[in-house]
């Protein structure tokens, strides 16, 4: 079963929308094996964001996942990906489709609300750096057969 890890950037916690954002996916259908919340190191977030170092915005984006605590979480199922990334919408939120989370609640690429894998393997990566396999809960949901044909 694929998984992808997600995290409620700082913003969407300060702005009071960790339930919304929360909620986007558990409506989807997505299922949550694990979450925790956080205050990212500049290690972490060093980690996490490796593929960007040495870019124009690198800097700034450290320091906006680092200004305050954030929501880490691993939901799992059938392209959980592919997914997440539609209901998350396009990076900068001006050209996020209406009814996605940056579409209807964001208006800035370095003010994004939210964080989501891009593939299967970078999600097993993501999920190592924030979880302990022992912190992801495998559990039966009673309306599985209702979601996953
Ligand atoms: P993604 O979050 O949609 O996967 P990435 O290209 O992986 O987008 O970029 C990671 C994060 O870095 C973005 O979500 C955004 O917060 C920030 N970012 C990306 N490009 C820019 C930029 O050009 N200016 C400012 N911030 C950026
Ligand atoms: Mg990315």
């Amino acid at each position: 079963m694929e998984r992808t890890l997600i995290l409620v950037k700082p913003d969407g916690v300060q702005r009071g929308l960790i339930g919304e954002i929360v909620g986007r996916f558990e409506q989807r259908g997505l299922k949550l094996v694990g979450m925790k919340f956080l205050q990212m190191s500049e290690e972490l977030a060093g980690r996490h964001y490796a593929v960007h170092q040495g870019k124009p915005f690198y800097h700034g984006l450290v320091e906006y996942i680092t200004s305050g605590p954030v929501v880490a979480m691993v939901w799992e199922g059938n392209h959980a990906v592919a997914a997440a990334r539609a209901t998350m919408g396009a990076t900068k939120p001006v050209e996020a489709a209406p009814g996605t989370i940056r579409g209807d609640l964001g208006m800035e690429i370095g003010r994004n609300l939210v964080h989501g894998s891009d593939s299967p393997e970078n999600g097993v990566k993501e999920v190592s750096l924030f979880f302990h396999e022992n912190e992801l809960v495998a559990w039966q949901r009673a309306t599985d057969g209702w979601i996953i044909e």
